[in-house]
C-alpha cells in the first residue's frame, strides 16, 4: 500500500517527483482520494506551516514544498472532484488594485489549497468588482493581499464595493501583506488579518468555524 507518511515527508522535503509518484500509486491502488489529500498532502503541508511559523523553514523551503504539493494535486484534483470530496471553503484570493506583488499572495494561496480549501486565484491588480463576481460565484472567503502602503486603501475600496453591491454578508474578508496590520483590518472592518501564510490558514478556518 502507498505510504501516506512517506507522501507527507515528500511534501515536507519538497520532493515533487516523489510526491507525484506516491500519489499516483495510491490512486492506482484505489485509495480514497480524500484520505490521500488529508493523510498525505495536507498532513505534510501542516508540518510545513508550523515549521514556517517557528522560523525553522523560510520562504524558499515553503515554495519548494508548495511546488511538490502542486504537482501531487494536479494528479489528485480530478479524482477529488469525481469522488465528491467537499472543499473546506471557497477562497477568492488576489492582490488588490494597483499592486503587482504576488509572491506572498501565491504562498498564501498554496498553503490554503494545501489545507483543503478550494482556491479561485484572481491574480494581481484585482479590481473590487472582480471580488464581487467571485462572491456571486460562491466564494465564502475573500482574501486580499497588499504590499504597498499606497495600495492598502484598495482593500477598503473592495470592502466598500462588496457592501454597495449587496454581497458583503455572503463572504468573510481577510487581509494581509507586509504593511498590513490588525489595526488596519479593524479600521476598514475586515473580518480577519493574518501576518503570514501559515496563520492565514488558521484565520480562514477560524472565519469559517472549521476545527
Ligand atoms: Co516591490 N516594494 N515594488 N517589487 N518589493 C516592496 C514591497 C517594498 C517594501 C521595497 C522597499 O522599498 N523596501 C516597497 C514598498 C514600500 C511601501 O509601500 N511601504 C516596494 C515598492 C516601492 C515597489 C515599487 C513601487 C517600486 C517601483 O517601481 N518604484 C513597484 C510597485 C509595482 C506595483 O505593485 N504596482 C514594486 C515592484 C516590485 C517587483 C515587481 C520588482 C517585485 C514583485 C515581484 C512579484 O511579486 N512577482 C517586488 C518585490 C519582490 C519586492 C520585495 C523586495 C519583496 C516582496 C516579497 O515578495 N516578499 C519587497 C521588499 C520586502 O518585502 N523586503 C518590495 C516575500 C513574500 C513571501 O512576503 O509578500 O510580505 P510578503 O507575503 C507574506 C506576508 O506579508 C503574508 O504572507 C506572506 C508569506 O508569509 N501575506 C498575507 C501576504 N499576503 C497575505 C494575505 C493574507 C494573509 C497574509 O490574507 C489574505
Amino acid at each position: 500500500m502507498a505510504d501516506m507518511e512517506a507522501l507527507a515527508q515528500a511534501i515536507i522535503n519538497g520532493k515533487a517527483p516523489d510526491a507525484k509518484k506516491i500519489t499516483e500509486e495510491a490512486i492506482a491502488e484505489g485509495m480514497n482520494p480524500g484520505d490521500i489529500l488529508n493523510n498525505g498532502l495536507v498532513a505534510g503541508m501542516n508540518v510545513v506551516g508550523s515549521k514556517f511559523k517557528n522560523n525553522e523553514f523560510y520562504v524558499p523551503e515553503v515554495l519548494i514544498a508548495a511546488r511538490a504539493m502542486k504537482m501531487a494535486m494536479e494528479v489528485l484534483r480530478p479524482k477529488l472532484a469525481s469522488s465528491g470530496v467537499e472543499a473546506k471553503g471557497k477562497v477568492a484570493i488576489g492582490t488588490v488594485a494597483g499592486d503587482l506583488h504576488d509572491i506572498g499572495k501565491n504562498l498564501v494561496a498554496m498553503m490554503l489549497e494545501g489545507a483543503g480549501f478550494e482556491i479561485i486565484d484572481l491574480g494581481v491588480d484585482v479590481k473590487p468588482q472582480a471580488f464581487v463576481e467571485a462572491v456571486k460565484d460562491g466564494a465564502n472567503v475573500i482574501a486580499l493581499s497588499a504590499l504597498l502602503t499606497t495600495t492598502m486603501p484598495a482593500m477598503k475600496d473592495t470592502i466598500e464595493t462588496l457592501k454597495s453591491e449587496g454581497v458583503r454578508d455572503q463572504a468573510s474578508v481577510m487581509i494581509g501583506g507586509a504593511p498590513v496590520t490588525q489595526n488596519y483590518a479593524d479600521e476598514i472592518s475586515a473580518d480577519g488579518y493574518a501576518p503570514d501564510a501559515a496563520s492565514a490558514v488558521d484565520k480562514a478556518k477560524e472565519l469559517l468555524k472549521i476545527a
